[in-house]
């Protein structure tokens, strides 16, 4: 169990190569007909990002009683549809960004075609590794890890929060309309990756999984805050992406609403409603609290 910063940030680092390894060996080779669009997917997805999501998924299975083995795919999974999301936020018809991870978006490397396939099938492929024969977990956990992730990515979820952020360009969105927007666009594949590594345990426990639930929904705004603040301080060499791009858009970010300060006072008072409900299970919870502190403390 993780107890001191060194010890998680060898997890930390452990568990992501862990998932570049499931995605490299899941994913369809570049060698695989057809070459254009595997190429496109595995370049969207192998080598980058910090791989927050599959963390919280290992963080949640483990805290739950899952074997690292049992999160894998669902680890996975959630990668992709984050990838797919990426893909797709970047294109011009959505947020428009040449960059993302530190090297040029998939549609400018590929062209929006494939690039809007790319998408399409990566989607398609969590659910694939879900479902497929190298899952770990029983039927009935499978579909409770789907159901998650189906939800999480449609329009009650991720696809519905960027509707919601399309509409709202230009217009000056109250703090609730801001979370509420956010809840849906990123804090829903958060949640739902956290809530997957618990589906993934054998005989969960109720009190857990409520535990996980609550932590989850602070910790995915609080994300959202956090990016609405690099946004505004980190420089393009360091995010990887565009810095500057809310307000070159037009965007309600925390940070126009609330101002840095109060920005970043809402971000420690999530990190704290985050933890809240972990608390009571002393060290067993310290991977997840560790997390917290990891997604509201980073510079990217
Ligand atoms: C059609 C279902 C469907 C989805 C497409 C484009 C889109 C709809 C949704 C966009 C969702 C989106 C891109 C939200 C932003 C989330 C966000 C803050 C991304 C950055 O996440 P990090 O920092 O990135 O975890 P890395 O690169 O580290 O993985």
């Amino acid at each position: 169990m993780s107890a001191t910063p060194l010890q998680f940030a060898e997890w930390t680092l452990a568990m992501q190569s862990r998932v570049e390894y499931v995605l490299t060996k899941h994913m369809p080779a570049e060698t695989e007909a057809p070459h254009t669009l595997h190429r496109a997917m595995r370049y969207a997805v192998l080598g980058g990002g910090k791989r927050v999501r599959a963390l919280l998924a290992y963080a949640a299975g483990e805290f739950c009683g899952a074997s690292a083995d049992d999160v894998d795919m669902p680890a996975a999974a959630v990668e992709l549809i984050h990838a797919f999301s990426l893909v797709h936020d970047d294109m011009p018809c959505m947020d428009d960004d040449d960059l993302r991870r530190g090297k040029p978006s998939t549609h400018k490397q590929f062209g929006d075609a494939t690039a809007l396939l790319a998408g399409d099938a990566l989607q398609s492929l969590a659910f694939e590794l879900i479902s497929g024969a190298h899952s770990a977990t029983q039927p009935s956990q499978q579909v409770s890890i789907l159901h998650c992730l189906a939800v999480a990515t449609g329009s009650r979820g991720m696809a519905g929060g960027q509707s919601i952020d399309l509409e709202s360009t230009g217009i000056k969105l109250t703090q609730s309309q801001l979370a509420q927007m956010h809840a849906l666009k990123t804090g829903a594949l958060i949640q739902a990756a956290a809530m997957m590594g618990a589906y993934s345990a054998d005989n969960l426990d109720s009190d857990k999984m409520t535990a996980v639930d609550t932590f989850s929904k602070s910790i995915g705004l609080a994300f959202q805050v956090i990016d609405d603040i690099l946004d505004t301080e980190a420089d393009t060499a360091t995010l990887g992406k565009t810095a500057g791009k809310d307000a070159e858009q037009d965007k309600s970010t925390y940070v126009t609403l609330l101002g840095l300060d109060t920005a970043k006072t809402l971000a420690k008072s999530l990190y704290k409603q985050a933890i809240a409900p972990l608390e009571v299970y002393g060290r067993e919870a310290d991977r997840l609290i560790s997390l917290a502190n990891f997604i509201t403390q980073r510079q990217f």
